[in-house]
């Protein structure tokens, strides 16, 4: 069943979950509320992990709904058929995850105060979680290496296309008040300090065991054991039995499968590509 993408407004998407005319109604005619909460990403960049983050601060650290709830039932991706159709019936505030750039989200939000969270991770990490993943998949055309991966990446030809653009698209948000842009980086170096960070953001206290409690059930190990958090509920359907959503986990494994030639092609992308916008929104070396 190893399928296609269809292109949309000149990106690539997962056919099987993502069909062209979905696409474009939760563009046109889905509503977000004021009330929402949107957990923003490219693909690979930790969504599960500040999925689970949000979900364990909305229920102050108590691990019972991580535990019962798949994780898409939780904060579903609007742009995934299964997605729209649990979050549009949904009444009071939800959680809404969604890969889509900025430009193809749905138009409504730009008219509401739904508080939005941005996560970005340094996309050459994005790039070798990304292969590693798509490879198992069973719903897109898989890479055959990573070499040939590296350059699918760089041309943006990937599912949701181009990190380069999604991250310029996100950023061109990042005064308003209720944009909170995060990195994976500091969330793995301080994940107290990020999740407090959070907290504050949505308006929620929570007490010293409380914290603790979302810090151990969000955390790496804890997490892939989760059979409602580790995608494991999807193997056979839309992944071979060896794929893994939580791999590694850690900064910098890029450093692990790139050559040399890689790493100068990319830092010379990345440069172009990204030098309007101040560095210190990319807080990896
Ligand atoms: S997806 O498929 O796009 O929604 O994937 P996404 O969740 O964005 O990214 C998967 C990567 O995030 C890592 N991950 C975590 N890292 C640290 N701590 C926790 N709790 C955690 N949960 C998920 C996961 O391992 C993937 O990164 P890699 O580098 O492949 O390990």
């Amino acid at each position: 069943m190893t399928g296609e993408c269809v292109w949309f407004e000149g990106i690539p998407f997962p056919s099987m979950e993502c069909p062209l005319e979905h696409l474009r109604e939760v563009q046109e005619n889905f509503i977000i509320k004021d009330e929402d909460v949107l957990l923003l990403t490219y693909p690979k960049s930790g969504t599960n992990w500040l999925m689970e983050t949000v979900c364990l601060i909305h229920s102050k650290g108590d691990p019972k709904w991580i535990q019962s709830v798949p994780i898409a039932e939780r904060s579903p991706w609007v742009e995934a058929f299964s997605g729209y159709n649990l979050l549009k019936d949904k009444e009071g505030p939800r959680f809404i995850t969604s890969h889509l750039p900025v430009q193809l989200f749905p138009r409504s939000f730009f008219k509401s105060k739904a508080k939005m969270i941005y996560l970005i991770r340094n996309p050459r990490d994005v790039l070798v979680s990304g292969y590693f993943f798509w490879r198992s998949a069973k719903f897109v055309k898989r890479p055959q290496s990573l070499e040939q991966y590296f350059e699918w990446f760089v041309k943006g030809n990937v599912p949701f296309g181009s990190w380069f653009d999604h991250t310029q698209g996100w950023m061109s948000m990042r005064d308003k008040e209720n944009f909170l842009i995060l990195s994976y980086e500091e969330m793995k170096w301080d994940t107290r300090s990020t999740v407090e960070k959070i907290c504050q953001f949505l308006g929620q206290t929570l007490e010293p065991e409380e914290l603790n409690s979302v810090l151990k059930n969000s955390s790496f190990q804890v997490m892939k054991e989760n059979n409602m958090s580790n995608f494991s509920l999807l193997k056979g359907q839309y992944f071979e039995e060896n794929g893994l959503l939580l791999r590694k986990g850690i900064i910098g494994d890029w450093k692990n499968y790139f050559t040399v030639a890689q790493a100068e092609i990319f830092d010379k992308l990345f440069q172009e590509k990204m030098a309007d916008l101040p560095q210190e929104l990319f807080p990896w070396e």
